[in-house]
């Protein structure tokens, strides 16, 4: 037996460094046996979450495909490596000859966050000029709303956070989705530090939080803006800051006039007194930190949403101080060399592209899409309006390649199954977008079967179709050297043989690193106040025949779709999905606790049970959780309901804007 140290590859802010005890194995050497944190890892302090401790379980499952298998009628028959990569080459050549290279289409995201297997593997389709697939199913309205304020994701860095002395968790169940930054917020309480969560539904970080404060779904906007209405009625806006650091100050303070407290309160569905009594608490209490998720950006406005709420900060001058500010990520912290990563480089200003939110549109028939290689994701379950997803999987002409790990219902689609590695067997190197730490991994387990990295696969397949893009056939010592290959301040130092030697590395961001001190990396070199955002409400508004809103969160036991296989787990979750919904609303349908309901949509309609639950916003029903279809009464996914509508900033994912009608099953 003996313990070893890698970072969990999950698409998790925490980017942990696990310790991983591994035992003697008679076929494969080693296993891993067991999984906790990094005692020493200053973020993951010795503990990992309540899903990946289970990692071993999903790692040696039953299920798990081990070798090539190729579609036969209804069923797979096992093939050798050799066999289906000369078929899918060859079915690929096909594609490429008789329809060109806009005929394929990757699919993937972020099932590892590593960056050789899981965005360097890009480069055989970029050399292939294939379709460029706009990864928008998770961040980019956030993503676009902050980076046009501020420029890079500077977000506070956890160990800052301790220095605020009022907190708002504002639309993030950080509990559940950032567990490792529960350490820093008990510090920051144990400081003196009040801590507000701002949610529709009380979870647990309500639970955890000071005070939890209810919002309607889509109405942040309003809320944000109304609390700058009462800042700039007050005169307590930060006048010096605003006129240093910001651009478009008078015009937000007039975006900001028509949300009186009377206003926001109908908006928002919180009392007047409260809304005044927040506002003076964040404008008198100095650090105030804001820790921002993404689920208020799943809004058809989510983009104006999140961007709300970026903008308090400034306002405030909550930049001069250790602790103050806002996070939605630190990614922008990793200052890595990208040019050649995935071979970006190779995509021309033509490359046609594919908005990975509506999958189910880009597979009908006519679009013209004929092979699809999908990596890293499990679309079936995850991506939105799924009855069209299966409908474009199970197409007669179109070639479906899954590389995958486990056994999920896309891989059951496939025409051809190719065994994955997990992040135990392969190499690779991880950032965060929850702290500044690099993380590296070794191979550090043989795998079982015949399971094989992504960067394999592409590589074998690039060298059957010819393929001479130089970067394809990086190992991960080349990348590894390319990546850091920069002389960016907060890299200065990392080393690929420090990176190697020492697994978890952290950037050069000094604690108390004050990124906007006095300004922003945008254009102007300013903090961009301007356009300045406002409140839109949905266009999917309550209707006789659609009269709740379905929001579908994370749930604590998943990360999305992956555990939603190990029965501990979904036990943890209460053995399948639920519909939690306020106990008046199920009163009104005449629907009781445990009882069955039919949720539908005008995208299709599935199942529940329902759980009744105090804390959930009249009018809202809740579901948590990327639930395997089969783990549910009627074997669907929740994303039967869920429509491919796109955000107002970054053409992002809205699963939180559906309008669903409830009626008992
Ligand atoms: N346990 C677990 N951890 C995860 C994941 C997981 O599935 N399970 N997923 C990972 C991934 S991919 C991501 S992107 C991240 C973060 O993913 P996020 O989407 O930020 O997830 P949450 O932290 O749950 O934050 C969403 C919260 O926003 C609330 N919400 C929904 N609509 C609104 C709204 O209009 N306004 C406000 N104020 N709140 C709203 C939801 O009720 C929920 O509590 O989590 C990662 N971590
Ligand atoms: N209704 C609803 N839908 C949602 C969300 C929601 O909140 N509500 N959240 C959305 C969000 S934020 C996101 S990020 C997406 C996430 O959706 P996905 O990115 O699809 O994430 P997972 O469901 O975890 O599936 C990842 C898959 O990748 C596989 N995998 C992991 N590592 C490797 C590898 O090295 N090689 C290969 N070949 N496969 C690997 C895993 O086995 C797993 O099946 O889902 C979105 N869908
Ligand atoms: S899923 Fe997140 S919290 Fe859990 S071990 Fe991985 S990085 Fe840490
Ligand atoms: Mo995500």
């Amino acid at each position: 037996m003996r313990d070893v140290f890698l970072t969990c590859p999950l698409d998790c802010p925490d980017a942990c460094r696990l310790k991983i005890t591994l035992a003697p194995d008679p076929v494969l050497g080693e296993r891993a046996i067991k999984v906790t944190g990094d005692a020493g890892h200053p973020i993951t302090q010795g503990f990992a979450c309540a899903k990946t401790v289970h990692y071993p379980a999903r790692q040696y499952h039953p299920d798990r495909p081990l070798y090539p298998m190729k579609r036969v009628g209804e069923g797979f028959v096992r093939i050798s490596w050799d066999q289906a990569l000369d078929e899918i080459a060859e079915r690929l050549k096909e594609v490429l000859q008789k329809h060109g290279p806009h005929a394929l289409l990757r699919y993937n995201y972020a099932g590892t966050m590593g960056l050789r297997e899981g965005t360097h593997v890009h480069s055989f389709f970029r050399a292939l000029g294939a379709n460029e697939l706009e990864e928008t199913i998770c961040a980019t309205a956030g993503t676009e709303a902050w980076m046009m304020t501020y420029g890079p994701r500077y977000g506070v860095i956890p160990e800052d956070v301790p220095h605020a002395r009022l907190i708002f968790l504002w639309g993030i169940n950080s509990l559940t989705t950032n567990s490792h930054l529960t350490p820093w917020l008990k510090k920051a309480r144990k400081n003196g530090a009040k801590i507000y969560h701002i949610d529709p539904y009380q979870n647990k970080t309500s639970l955890f939080a000071d005070e939890h404060i209810k919002i309607n779904p889509g109405t942040d906007a309003a809320l944000a803006l109304g609390f700058m209405h009462l800042i700039f009625r007050w005169g307590l806006e930060d006048r010096a800051y605003l006129e240093e650091a910001c651009v478009g100050s008078e015009e937000l303070r007039e975006a900001a006039r028509p949300y009186t407290p009377e206003k926001v309160s109908e908006i928002t569905g919180i009392a007047v007194e409260k809304i005044e009594q927040l506002a003076r608490e964040y404008a008198t209490t100095t650090p105030s930190y804001i820790r921002v998720g993404y689920g208020m950006t799943r809004h058809e406005y989510g983009g104006n949403n999140l961007r709300s709420v970026l903008l308090l900060p400034a306002v405030m001058g909550q930049w001069k101080h250790r602790g103050g500010g806002v996070t939605l990520s630190t990614s922008g912290y990793f200052h890595l060399n990208r040019r050649k990563l995935g071979a970006g480089h190779l995509i021309k200003a033509e490359t046609p592209r594919v908005n990975m939110t509506q999958l189910a549109s880009a597979l009908e028939p006519e679009k013209g899409i004929h092979a699809l290689f999908v990596y890293n994701t499990n679309p079936v379950v995850v991506a939105p309006d799924t009855d069209r997803v299966i409908q474009g999987f199970k197409r007669e002409d179109l070639l479906v390649v899954v590389l995958e790990q486990a056994m999920t219902e896309t891989a059951k689609l496939a025409d051809y199954l190719l065994p994955a590695t997990t992040f135990m067997e392969h190499e690779d190197l991880y950032t965060s977008y929850g702290h500044t730490h690099l993380g590296y991994n070794p191979k550090m387990l043989n795998a079982p079967g015949e399971a094989k990295p992504n960067s394999w696969v592409f590589q074998e397949l690039g060298k059957r179709l010819g393929l001479t893009e130089e970067t394809l056939y990086w190992n991960m010592d080349q990348l590894l050297e390319h990546l850091l290959d920069t002389d960016h301040p907060f890299m200065q130092g990392i080393t690929p043989e420090k990176v190697k030697q020492e697994g978890s590395v952290r950037l050069n961001v000094p604690e108390g690193h004050l990124p906007y001190l006095h300004g922003a990396l945008t254009q102007t070199g300013k903090i961009q106040l301007i356009p300045a955002p406002h409140y839109t409400p949905d266009s999917l508004q309550p209707t006789p025949e659609f009269p709740f809103r379905l929001i579908t969160p994370p749930a604590h036991h998943f990360l999305n779709s992956t555990y939603g296989n190990l029965s501990n787990l979904t036990q943890a979750e209460g053995g399948e999905p639920l519909a939690l919904m306020h106990p008046e609303d199920a009163a009104h349908l005449g629907l009781e606790h445990g009882q069955d309901a039919k949720l539908s949509s005008p995208q299709g309609e599935v199942v529940r049970q329902v759980r009744l639950h105090e804390g959930v916003t009249p009018g809202v029903v809740v579901l948590e959780g990327s639930w395997w279809g089969l783990s549910a009464r009627d074997g669907k996914s929740i994303n039967t309901l869920t429509s491919e509508r796109l955000t107002d900033l970054g053409a992002g994912s809205t699963f939180h804007a559906n309008m669903i009608a409830v009626t008992k099953a």
